[in-house]
This record gives structure tokens, sequence and C-alpha cells, in this order.
């Protein structure tokens, strides 16, 4: 899959009650939506070559403005021929700004209206962010969905933190507009994305979709949740939130999240998703099943020789016992990491599959009660 001249666009296919299935163009290829985009953040979905996870379902990966501009730096992957060249993936990423990571790796930070001065979590040196930085950066990777630049309000925050806080995202959001069309070529084939803030506050959240309504992006982002306010907190927002939100461009919450919040955030007409949880939990001995999660380190797996999840296709439930991974694992072997993070990320596969053909085939609630269900048994 190399670059095409295919405009970027969605098209939604079908619909159930809020929730919508369809395609995402771009020139890398297409997005079939609900998305979930595992996370890549030095140029590797860790442990896993791009072809196995390609194998998994994915379409499309996220990468990390704040990771790769410290190491390798953004101007060495342009000179290399880019992020896809570079890490051997040709179809779509869409790489975060950068703002959100350096709030929560960086060393001394400092938000002022020009951008983030903060140090190197890696070796101390000084770097700043702006809006206009992390556009150039993120065109130096040859991202085909970039992220405005924003500033994750924390939680909890008052009512005028997270207004002062929305309020400078909307004009790095400006910015970061001017910035992405600023001439050059790399806007034409490619897509900028607004992120909505504004906390848990109703009239806040309406504020920046509005004001990013007058920025003509062609996706909007819902940032700021999945931050400590809980899920029924997080439902909340998207409540009200989705029906301010245009109806025919990409929708993407960002850094969601647990199997259930996926479902219930799709149920409200989300479209696209990233989280490290599958890629993460994989390297910690946690396994994501139809039935519920599993501790592959837990002593009742050492003589268990059913696959993770009898109902999985992956090559880690086609081929390994329970009792071979939970060896690997004990005696800290690498294809332990390997198989539980492309078993996992198989998982979240499925189960956006799963969604795109249930919305599809107007059974959306028949699914969701039968995930619900499948979990609440408790026999995995
Ligand atoms: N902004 C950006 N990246 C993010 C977030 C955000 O608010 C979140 C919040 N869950 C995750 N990643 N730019
Ligand atoms: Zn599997």
């Amino acid at each position: 899959m190399t670059e095409t001249n295919t405009p970027f666009g969605m098209t939604i296919t079908a619909t159930d009650g809020n929730a919508r299935t369809g395609v995402i163009q771009t020139c890398r290829g297409e997005i079939r939506t609900p998305a979930f985009m595992p996370v890549g953040t030095a140029a590797t979905v860790k442990t896993l070559k791009p072809e196995t996870v390609r194998e998994t379902g994915a379409d499309i990966l996220l990468g990390n403005t704040y990771h790769l501009m410290l190491r390798p730096t953004a101007e060495r992957i342009n000179r290399l021929g880019g992020l896809h060249k570079f890490m051997n993936w040709q179809r779509p990423i869409l790489t975060d700004s950068g703002g959100f990571q350096v709030m929560s790796l960086a060393k001394l930070r400092k938000i002022t209206e020009e951008g983030v001065a903060f140090q190197s979590h890696i070796d101390g040196k000084k770097h700043m962010l702006t809006p206009e930085r992390s556009m150039e950066i993120q065109r130096l990777l040859g991202s085909n969905i970039v992220m405005a630049f924003d500033e994750c309000t924390p939680f909890p925050a008052t009512e005028k933190e997270t207004e002062k806080s929305m309020m400078m995202s909307m004009r790095w959001a400006k910015r970061s507009y001017d910035a992405f069309h600023d001439g050059s070529e790399h806007a034409e084939k490619n897509a900028l994305f607004g992120i909505v803030q504004g906390g848990v506050y109703e009239h806040l959240r309406r504020h920046s979709v509005e004001a990013l309504k007058e920025i003509d992006c062609e996706g909007y982002a819902v940032g700021g949740l999945a931050v400590g306010e809980g899920q029924e907190v997080m439902f909340e927002v998207l409540d009200y939130t989705m029906p301010m939100m245009l109806k025919n461009k990409p929708r993407y919450l960002m850094g969601v999240g647990k199997p259930d919040d996926i479902v219930g955030a799709v149920e409200r007409g989300i479209d696209m998703f990233d989280c490290v949880m599958p890629s993460r939990s994989g390297r910690t001995g946690q396994a994501f099943t139809r039935r519920g999660t599993l501790n592959m380190k837990n002593a009742r797996h050492v003589d268990d020789p059913r696959p993770i999840d009898e109902d999985c296709g992956c090559s880690a439930c086609t081929n390994y016992s329970r009792a071979y991974i939970s060896h690997l694992f004990r005696c800290g072997e690498v294809l332990g990491l390997m198989l539980l993070t492309e078993h996992n990320l198989t998982y979240y596969q499925d189960l956006m599959a799963g969604l795109r053909g249930a919305i599809a085939a107007e059974k959306l609630q028949i699914f969701i009660k039968d995930f619900h269900e499948k979990r609440a048994n408790g026999d995995v």
C-alpha cells in the first residue's frame, strides 16, 4: 500500500441508534469504523512486527510526536523517507500532537500562550512544543491524520480552570490549522483533526465544539476524558457532546479504553479509539477474553491445555496453550510478551469487527447484551 491521490473522507454505510459504521478513505488506504488504533509510540507496536499487527486486523496505527521528536527526531525520520518507510507500516498513521505526552512524561514543564517548554524525560535536554512546531513534526513524519496541538485539562479542575485551558486549546487549534495549511503539499493529501476540550462542563464542551466548527477540520476528537472521571461521567459527557458534533466527519475518543468503555462509546457515536491497554497489559500478563480477563502469571494456568480464548483465531490461541504461555511468563521469556500482545490486539480488533457487523445488521443492542452477559458469567 503506497501513497495514492485518494482524498480524505468518511462514508457512513449504516447506523443503529447513535452508532455508525463506515469507512474513512485516506491516501494510504481505508480505515473501517468503528476502528481501534494500536499504539506505536516509538515507531513500533511493542514486541510485534508490523505484519503481525496487520494480521490482528488493524487498519491504522497511532504514533507520537513527543517520543519521536526526542528520539530519533522527526528530521532524521524525514531524511530516511518518513515514518511509514522507517517502521515498515504502509497503511494509515495518526499522530498525536505531543502536549498530552509532555504533561505526563516530561520534566519541568512550563505552559504559556506560545506553547509548552519542557525537558526531555530521556536526557533532560530542553525543548519547546508549539502548535506550529507540532504541525511541522507531524508533517516531517508523514502523518496521515495530524492532531491539533491542545492541552488535556487535568481532572479534577474547576470550571474556571477548565474554561481557561479549553480557550487556550481553541486558540492553539486555530494556530494548528494555519500551520497545517501553510501551503505545503502534505496538507493536500492528509487530514487535520481538532480536539474538543471542556472537561465535564456541558457549556464548555459546547463552546469548544462551536469554536472547532469555525475551523474547517476533517475530523474531530474528544479529548480530556479517561483522565480519572470514571466511566459513568465519561458516558454522560459523550451523551451531551455527541449530538453537538457534525454527523458526516470522523469522531475520535482519545486514549480510550477498556473493552466496555469502547462498547459504550461506540453506542454513543464514536468512530475511532486508541489505547495502550491491549499492548501494555499483554506485557504485564493480563489477557483479554470474551469471558473476562485472565492473569497469565496466576498459578492456575500452569497445567491448563486450553488456549487463552477458545473463540479467538489468533496464532497465539491456535497454536499455544495457557500452560505454555504462563510458563513463558514465569521464565521471563520474550515470546510470552509477543504472544499475549498479539492475542490482546486480536481480541480488540475482533471486538471492533463485531461492533461493525452488529451496527450494519442493526443488532447493536443484542450484541451489547451478549458482550456483557459473557463477561458477567465469570467462567473464564
Ligand atoms: N489530548 C491529546 N491526546 C490525548 C488526550 C487529549 O486530551 C487524551 C485524553 N484521554 C489522550 N490522549 N492531544
Ligand atoms: Zn487469541
